[in-house]
C-alpha cells in the first residue's frame, strides 16, 4: 500500500516519529512519501501519489493546519480509484483523542504506534474493522488498549529517505538526530510527559533504551550512507540520567567507533562532573540543560522541578569546565509569577554565562497540571484559546497587557542581552518598554540563528552557499510561521529538540 505521512513542516530537526514509522512500514513492503502543509502542495501531492492511507502526525500547536488540509483530502478521496483511510498519530490526539470525532478520522494513535501501524494496516488491507488493535481509537474502537513499545532494538532504523525524497537540499545538513531510548523519569508541570506517565503507568518502564551496539549500528549506517554528517544529536528528553552500565558501555563504543561531536539534553541535577567528564570525552560538544525559571519557588513548587540555585550554578560551570557548550531555555510568564520574577530570571541566566540562552512565553496547553494550576487559580478561564506557540503573548489573566508586551519584547531581546556584559542589562530594562516589538524580534531571531549555530549545532550548515540558502530561507519561514502575529521567534528552526525546555521542552 502507498502511505502519505503528513508533518506541518520540515526544519532542521528531523520528525523522528515519522522516520521511524515509515522504516516499519518500508520493512513489510509497503511504500511511503511524506509531506508538508507549509508548502501547500497536500493536494497535488495526494492526487501524483493516489495513497491508500494518508497517516497525519500532529502536534496540537498546528492542529488547526492539519483540520484545514484534511478537508482538502476528504474533497479530493472521492476522485480515488481505491478507499483512503485518514489516521492521525502524534501528541495531539495522544492527548486529545476527541479529534477522532472532531475531524471524523477513520482512527487515531495514543502514544507510540510502531506496533500498531503495522496491524492497521494489515487490518484496513483485509477491510477488516480497527478494532483490539493497542493503542488505537477508531469510528469501531472507543474502549483504548495500551501497550508501551519497549524492545526498541527490534525496530528497524529510521527511514532518513522519506526526507530527503521529499526535501533533497536537507541531506547537506550536517546534522543527524538519533533516539537512543524513548520516555522521561521527570515530570515537569508544563510538559505533557506527566500526562503519558500517567496514561501509560503499568504498561511497562517510563524510560525505555536501546541497546549500545544498536545505536551505534545505526550511526555507523548513517555515516556511510550520508558522508555530510558532521554532528549527531541524541533526540532523547533526557539522555543520561546516572553512570551505569549501559552508559559506560556506550561511552567507550561511541568513542572508540564513531567519534563525532554531539549534543545532547541534560538536566542540571543529571548533569554532574562525572558524567560531564565522560561526555565530553566521548565527544559532547553542548548540551540543552534548561533553567525554565530563576524563581527556585517557581521551579520546585509550580514547576516541580527540584533543581537548587546551587545545582543550577554548578552544572554550568562543569560544563565550561570541559568545553561544553550551554543551550538553555527560560520560560517567563509563569501562573502566579511576575514582571519581576521574569527579570530576576534573565539575571539568572545571564550570571550563569549561558552559550545560547533563550527564553519563552508560557504556552498552556489543556491537560497540562500547570494549565490545572492556573484555572484552579483563576489565572487562566475554562475554554481558553490554546493554539498557541513560543512566540505569542501570554493569555493568563496574571499580567497586564503592558507587561505581556515587555515580556514578549524580553523574549527577542534577552539571548542578545544575556550574552552581553552585566553593565548593559539597564540598556535592556530601557528598551523592552518600547513599542519595538516586531524590530526586536528580527534581531531577536537572527541572534538566535547566530549564537544556536555557532555555539550549540556547529557547523551543521551546507558548505554549498544555493543550498545553504535554501535551507537559511526555510529557518527564516518557520521562525515566522512560529506565530501569527509576528512576535514569533527563530528559536524552533534551530531547536532541534524540543530543545530545552521544550521547550515546553525537557530538561
Ligand atoms: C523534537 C521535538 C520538537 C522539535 C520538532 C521536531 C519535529 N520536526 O517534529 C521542535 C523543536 C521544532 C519542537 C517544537 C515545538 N514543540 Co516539541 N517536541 C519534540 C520532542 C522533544 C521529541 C519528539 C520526538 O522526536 N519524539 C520521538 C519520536 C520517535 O516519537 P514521536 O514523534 O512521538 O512519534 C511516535 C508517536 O507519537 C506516534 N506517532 C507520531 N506520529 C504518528 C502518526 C501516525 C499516523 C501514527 C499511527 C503514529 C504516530 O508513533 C511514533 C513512534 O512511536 C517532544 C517530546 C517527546 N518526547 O515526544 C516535544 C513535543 C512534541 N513538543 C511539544 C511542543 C508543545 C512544542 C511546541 C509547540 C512548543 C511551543 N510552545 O512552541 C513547539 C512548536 C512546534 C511547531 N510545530 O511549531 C509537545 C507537544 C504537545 C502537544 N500536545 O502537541 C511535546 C510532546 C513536548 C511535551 N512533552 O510537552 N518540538
Amino acid at each position: 500500500m502507498r502511505i502519505l505521512f503528513v508533518a506541518s513542516e520540515v526544519i532542521a530537526s528531523e520528525p523522528m516519529g515519522i522516520l521511524q514509522l515509515s522504516a516499519i512500514c518500508k520493512k513489510e513492503g509497503h511504500d511511503t512519501q511524506l509531506v508538508t502543509l507549509d508548502r501547500n502542495e497536500i493536494e497535488k501531492v495526494f492526487l501524483d501519489y493516489k495513497p491508500h492511507v494518508v497517516a497525519y502526525s500532529c502536534m496540537t500547536a498546528d492542529i488547526s493546519s492539519f483540520k484545514k488540509a484534511d478537508l482538502k483530502i476528504l474533497n479530493l478521496i472521492s476522485q480515488m480509484p481505491h478507499n483512503v483511510l485518514r489516521i492521525m498519530g502524534g501528541p495531539h490526539p495522544t492527548y486529545f483523542k476527541e479529534v477522532l470525532e472532531e475531524m471524523d478520522l477513520d482512527a487515531i494513535c495514543v502514544g507510540e504506534g510502531d506496533y500498531a501501524i503495522i496491524k492497521v494496516l494489515d487490518a484496513f488491507k483485509n477491510s477488516e474493522k480497527l478494532i483490539n488493535i493497542p493503542n488505537i481509537l477508531s469510528r469501531d474502537q472507543s474502549e483504548l488498549i495500551k501497550e508501551l513499545p519497549s524492545k526498541l532494538d527490534e525496530l528497524p532504523y529510521s527511514d532518513r529517505d522519506i526526507l530527503y525524497d521529499y526535501v533533497p537540499h536537507y541531506q547537506y545538513m550536517g546534522l543527524r538526530s538519533f533516539v537512543t531510548a524513548r520516555g522521561c523519569a521527570f515530570n515537569c508541570t508544563y510538559c505533557y510527559v506527566h500526562a503519558y506517565n500517567e496514561m501509560f503507568k503499568g504498561y511497562g518502564d517510563v524510560v525505555r533504551r536501546r541497546s549500545p551496539d544498536d545505536v551505534i549500528n545505526e550511526i555507523k549506517e548513517v555515516i556511510q550512507k550520508y558522508p555530510e554528517t558532521r554532528l549527531v544529536r541524541f533526540a532523547d528528553d533526557t539522555f543520561i540520567y546516572q553512570v551505569n552500565d549501559w552508559f559506560l558501555e556506550f561511552a567507550q563504543k561511541y568513542k572508540d567507533e564513531i567519534g563525532l561531536p554531539f549534543y545532547c539534553l541534560m538536566r542540571s541535577n543529571t548533569f554532574t562532573d562525572e558524567i560531564a567528564k565522560i561526555l565530553s570525552e566521548m565527544g559532547c560538544i553542548s548540551v540543552g540543560m534548561s533553567i525554565e525559571s530563576g524563581n527556585p519557588t517557581m521551579r520546585s513548587r509550580i514547576l516541580k522541578r527540584y533543581i537548587p540555585d546551587k545545582t543550577i550554578t554548578e552544572s554550568f560551570e562543569i560544563a565550561r569546565k570541559y568545553g561544553i557548550n550551554t543551550y538553555a531555555n527560560t520560560m517567563l510568564a509563569l501562573p502566579g509569577g511576575s514582571l519581576a520574577d521574569d527579570l530576576h530570571s534573565f539575571r539568572f541566566a545571564r550570571d550563569l554565562k549561558v552559550d545560547a540562552p533563550t527564553y519563552s512565553i508560557f504556552c498552556p496547553y489543556p491537560g497540562l497540571q500547570l494549565t490545572n494550576y492556573a484555572l484552579e487559580n483563576g489565572y487562566l478561564e475554562e475554554g481558553f484559546n490554546y493554539e498557541n506557540k513560543y512566540g505569542s503573548p501570554s493569555i493568563l489573566n496574571c499580567y497586564s497587557d503592558k507587561e505581556k508586551a515587555i515580556q514578549v519584547r524580553l523574549q527577542h531581546l534577552g539571548p542578545l542581552f544575556t550574552t552581553l556584559p552585566k553593565w548593559l542589562s539597564p540598556l535592556l530594562y530601557f528598551l523592552i518598554k518600547l513599542p519595538l516589538t516586531a524590530l526586536y524580534h528580527k534581531i531577536g531571531a537572527l541572534f538566535e540563528v547566530y549564537i544556536l549555530s555557532t555555539k550549540v549545532f556547529k557547523n551543521i550548515y551546507p558548505k554549498n552557499p544555493i543550498v545553504f540558502f535554501k535551507i537559511a530561507f526555510d529557518s527564516i519561514k518557520y521562525a515566522h510561521k512560529a506565530n501569527d502575529d509576528s512576535n514569533s521567534r527563530v528559536a524552533p528552526i534551530l531547536n532541534l529538540e524540543g530543545g530545552p525546555s521544550r521547550d515546553i521542552k525537557k530538561g
